[in-house]
């Protein structure tokens, strides 16, 4: 299964040497958006709100989330239990806060160099995605 729960894709993306996405410039924030709304699915990125509730942040820097592209009306906090964010690739690809147990796919980033990430970050970020269906394929930005 390649759906995840939020802490098992974040843990996933630790393991491959990076962290769920983080947006950091707008170009980012459009990358993300295109990658999830071309792809027609649903991805978890790293932020979240699990230790305040309404502060959000990101799950590998630990930054306040500055950039943001919420769905209209989102973030809502359903329910009192939705603390981490996904891609709404059904929709525009735009954010929405969700029950960090739903499985999802997920979009990791993998930083070597920060020098060069400061300059083109998304030259030399690799998203790894989790299709549908089939092996896991990988994109460089
Ligand atoms: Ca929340
Ligand atoms: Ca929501």
């Amino acid at each position: 299964m390649v759906k995840k729960h939020f802490g098992t894709a974040q843990l996933i993306c630790r393991l491959l040497g990076g962290n769920l996405a983080e947006v950091r410039t707008q170009s980012e924030k459009l990358f993300i958006r295109q990658t999830a709304s071309t792809r027609r699915v649903k991805f978890w990125i790293g932020a979240n709100d699990l230790s305040t509730e309404g502060e959000f942040r990101w799950a590998g820097s630990d930054r306040r989330v500055t950039i943001t592209d919420w769905h209209s009306g989102q973030p809502d906090n359903y329910e009192g239990a939705e603390d981490c964010v996904h891609t709404d690739g059904e929709r525009t690809g735009t954010w929405n806060d969700e029950d960090c147990d739903e499985r999802m796919h997920y979009i990791c980033e993998e930083r070597w160099i920060s020098q060069r990430v400061l300059i083109q970050p998304l030259s030399i970020c690799t998203i790894l995605l989790e299709p549908p269906h089939g092996p896991s394929s990988s994109l460089i930005g």
